[in-house]
């Protein structure tokens, strides 16, 4: 059994997306980060070395898996447990374009949007994201063809990459784009989006 530790509004949401797409049983265990005592839960504690959600504790026949961080969190449920579809095997030429934008969100689009939100200086060919301006135009490119990052199959990918076009709007940061306006509505179509954002929604902490 699956156990996710949430929080509404926060980065949590994509693992809860994640996992309303897949066929999976889970549970959710609200941790308050704004109440640092919530952080005690021992079960939290051991998942999320940061005390940060998103974080899964998941109980398997072989033992019992505590992780934290969004795409690592996406990487696992997607492999380990295959029915969903959600990520294309070892074997499968597509996995390449899968890992890059898997770890587009952590490694490219969260430091741009640091860099935008906060005006840093930062020197495209020196900094690991590029820059904002590059960050977008390559997620422009990934996304305009469609209709998913992988054309014609959705992956976990797009959770990632599509919930984090979710918050640059949501944070004002997300420029005026077709391609991304058009990519952002195909990912808020889908229910299992629908349903996690209506349960972020419904309890305000
Ligand atoms: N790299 C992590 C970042 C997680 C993160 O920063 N979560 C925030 C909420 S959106 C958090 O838990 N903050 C509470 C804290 O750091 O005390 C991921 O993508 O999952």
């Amino acid at each position: 059994m699956i156990t996710l530790f949430w929080c509404p509004q926060t980065r949590a949401s994509r693992i809860l997306w994640l996992l309303e797409e897949m066929d999976v049983p889970f549970e959710i265990r609200m941790i308050d980060i704004r109440k640092p005592e919530s952080k005690n839960d021992p079960d939290f504690a051991a998942s999320s070395p940061m005390g940060k959600v998103p974080a899964i504790m998941d109980m398997t026949a072989n033992g019992t898996v505590h992780m934290a961080d969004s795409a690592a969190i996406g990487l696992y449920l997607a492999d380990r447990y295959p029915a969903s579809g959600l990520a294309p095997a070892v074997d499968d030429p597509s996995r390449g374009d899968y890992l890059y934008w898997m770890t587009y969100t952590p490694g490219v689009i969260e430091p741009a949007m640091a860099e935008k939100m906060n005006n840093w200086e930062v020197g495209r060919a020196t900094s690991g994201w590029g820059n904002f301006d590059l960050m977008v135009d390559v997620l422009e490119k990934g996304v305009e063809t469609g209709p998913w990052l992988l054309g014609e199959r959705f992956s976990a990918a797009d959770v990632l990459v599509g919930s984090s076009v979710y918050f640059m709007k949501l944070f004002g940061v997300l420029p005026d784009s077709r391609a991304l306006a058009a990519y952002a509505d195909r990912c808020l179509a889908r229910p299992a989006y629908q349903k996690a954002l209506a349960r972020d929604a419904e309890l305000v902490v």
